[in-house]
């Protein structure tokens, strides 16, 4: 079975990370995903500090195995959830959209693992040098906030900038994926998209049947222009982020528009004027499994197509 450090270093059976998608990634998830034999993850988002405890404590209830909390950087609550998560006792933590640096001592006196999201190879280092456990190099095929560089030229090159593990994100949605990801030096998978259509997942059916029935080119970017470029699957709400772009609107415009877009997707299924943040992979999702059956699925092909290559 394909198993690597990183299985060691947080006592998990598969080298799989699920995405910490907001608004979505909830105890349902992360428990299903923790056992599956992956890491799970609960993702605390823009939500109220009690929100995010409730669901660490639900999890726990639901799983035995080792789950973890992501942190979202932009969030106005993020310094309470880091410190919430020491309390609470919570075994890994990944960070996204920003440079977790001034939290990593606190977190490892609670002997947490600390697993930042990095988009470049300056931020790797950086983490590196404040004694992160792993990162996570997350291309821009990634849903959500994504940076400028790909999978494929971002994962070698962190891969050689630092000596800790690198675990590869954006882009990848089965085996051959998880195996390119090993053969770029990665020694494990984050994986978002591909869990939003999981049985488990507990996001609205319409924000699942959109993912499923998503092509290859049914992704934008918006945002750009304001410093926080977000992928998402195209609808009438990107169309008209794509107006106030072009027109060099204000900022407040932009924000009037993005206000509570995901939860408006995620939460109440309107998905032609809610953000519905998906990656490049969507394209490639088209059935609804148990993430059980994702996960060894994944892992199945995974190594088929790795022997076939060691042929
Ligand atoms: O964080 C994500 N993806 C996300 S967060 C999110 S919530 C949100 N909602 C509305 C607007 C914006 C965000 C939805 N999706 N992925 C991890 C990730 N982090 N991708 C890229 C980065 C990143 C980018 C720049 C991390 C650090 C960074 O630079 C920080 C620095 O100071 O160098």
């Amino acid at each position: 079975m394909l198993k690597s450090i990183l299985c060691d270093m947080i006592g998990i059976e598969y080298p799989i990370i699920q995405g910490g998608m907001a608004w979505i990634a909830d105890s349902s998830l992360a428990a299903a995903v923790s056992n599956a034999g992956g890491l799970g993850i609960i993702a605390a988002a823009n939500a109220p500090v009690d929100y995010v405890r409730e669901q660490i404590r639900r999890t726990k209830e639901l799983t035995d195995k080792p789950f973890g909390v992501n942190i979202m950087l932009l969030s106005s609550n993020a310094e309470e959830v880091a410190k919430m998560v020491c309390e609470e006792g919570v075994k890994v933590v990944t960070t996204g959209a920003g440079n977790p640096g001034k939290y990593i001592d606190m977190w490892k006196e609670h002997n947490i693992k600390v697993i930042p999201v990095v988009a470049s190879v300056a931020l790797a280092k950086r983490m590196e040098r404040s004694g992160v456990d792993a990162v996570i190099a997350e291309g821009c095929e990634s849903g959500g906030h994504v940076g400028e560089l790909t999978t494929m030229a971002l994962v070698p090159q962190v891969v050689d900038a630092v000596s800790i593990p690198v675990i590869a994100a954006g882009g990848i949605g089965d085996g051959r994926g998880v195996a390119a990801a090993f053969m770029l030096g990665a020694v494990g998978v984050q994986v978002g998209t591909r869990f939003l259509v999981s049985d488990e997942c507990t996001v609205h059916q319409n924000y699942k049947d959109k993912v499923i029935a998503a092509k290859d080119i049914d992704t934008a970017v918006t945002g750009r222009s304001t410093g926080h470029p977000v992928r998402v699957l195209r609808n009438k709400l990107t169309r008209q982020f794509q107006i106030l772009e072009k027109e060099r609107a204000p900022l407040e415009e932009f924000e009037k528009l993005g206000s509570g877009a995901l939860p408006r997707a995620a939460r109440d299924g309107d998905i032609d004027m809610g953000s519905v943040m998906a990656g490049q992979i969507a394209g490639l999702v088209c059935k609804r499994q148990s993430c059980s059956e994702i996960i060894s699925e994944m892992f199945e092909q995974a190594e088929k197509r790795m022997n076939y290559v060691n042929l």
